[in-house]
């Protein structure tokens, strides 16, 4: 029997992935950008075994048994990392043993807090230690399969989703822009406005914007690579008051094509609203971009904050918004 365990962080887009092309290989319409979180924060940690002796590949989420079923992503993720261990050449587990997983994460799961990023990311890294493959770019493939922002988790700092061009994915990799140490105090802080599960899976979302929004095309073809060369160079220049501007603006078009959308999707809430003034009118008192806001498929905020900013904006957030406007508070480290 053979054992490995791993720990993998959310991360939280800048520029947001949302539209598939290929629903089966995930393969996006846009480019994205994030940023990993560091380990010691919102993680999933997975423990894989391999056995001769078991009989049924079994997995369990957050101590819940949920099923290996043929064609899912699960499985599918299995079968690639199995192909790349061939490839590989890879002799320290049989790839006919069978396998157990658990895997679980250290907050609410699917509550807009990146869980299935972090979930199949770690899944995907724990199998390619289990079968000694190393972390590559073609890896990033197999984690895009389980979920598309799963492939950004692979690598810690910023990091790019290349939608790439080709028909079978090949070339729709996530590739590192910058390591975290590149600007060691950006921060992240989030607000944790509800922790409940999402009304609208982000899949379903993407899959009626790409049917329904007439936003979407302009978005993927127009905005979105303007903004990813803008962004890059931003990151690579440490200028925060490009990176928040994109940001934030990038959010708003996001939550613009889910009520683009139709039905639409609703992610937001009241509250959610009310931080995103306060983030602009706290930006404006300071005289600069002090604080970006970022909003996924959920009413949950992330705020991008250098670190010599955090207690000035954590002192005013804590006073504009009292624990009770919110389920709870958490101060992260990016
Ligand atoms: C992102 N989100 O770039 C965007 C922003 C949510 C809003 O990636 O269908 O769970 O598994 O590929 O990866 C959420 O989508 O969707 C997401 P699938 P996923 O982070």
């Amino acid at each position: 029997m053979i054992s490995v365990t791993c720990v993998a962080p959310v991360n939280i887009a800048l520029i947001k992935y949302w539209g598939k092309r290929h629903e089966d290989l995930i393969l996006p319409i846009n480019d994205s950008i994030s940023m990993t979180l560091s380990t010691d924060e919102l993680c999933a940690k997975t423990t894989v075994t391999a056995s001769e002796t078991f009989e049924q590949n079994r997995m369990w989420l957050n101590g819940d048994e949920v099923p290996f079923e043929e064609g899912s992503r699960l499985t599918r993720c299995l079968k690639e990392v199995h192909r790349l261990a061939l490839a590989n050449g890879s002799q320290k587990v049989s790839p006919s043993w069978k396998i157990h997983i658990a895997s679980v994460n250290n907050f609410p799961t699917a509550a807009g807090l990146a869980s299935s990023a972090a979930g199949y990311a770690c899944l995907v890294y724990s199998l390619a230690r289990l079968y000694d493959i190393p972390l590559s770019e073609e890896l990033t493939t197999v984690a895009r399969q389980g979920s598309g922002s799963a492939c950004r988790s692979l690598y810690g700092g910023f990091v790019q989703w290349h939608r790439g061009a080709l028909d079978n994915g090949s070339d729709s990799v996530a590739k590192q822009i910058a390591s975290s140490k590149h600007w060691p105090n950006m921060h992240v802080l989030i607000l944790v406005v509800n922790d409940e599960r999402k009304k609208t899976a982000s899949t379903k979302g993407m899959q009626q914007a790409v049917k329904t929004s007439q936003l979407i095309r302009h978005r993927a073809d127009k905005v979105v690579p303007e903004r990813i060369a803008q962004l890059t160079d931003a990151i690579e220049k440490r200028d925060f008051q490009t990176f928040a501007e994109i940001t934030m603006k990038d959010s708003n078009q996001f939550h613009a094509i889910a009520l683009d959308t139709y039905p639409p999707c609703v992610y937001m809430n009241d509250v959610s609203h009310k931080i995103a003034s306060f983030v602009h009118s706290y930006n404006e008192i300071m005289g600069s971009l002090h604080a970006a806001y970022t909003f996924d498929a959920g009413p949950n905020a992330c705020l991008y904050v250098l670190e010599e900013n955090v207690p000035e904006l954590l002192d005013a957030v804590q006073k504009v918004f009292p624990s009770d406007s919110m389920d709870s508070g958490t101060y992260l480290r990016g």
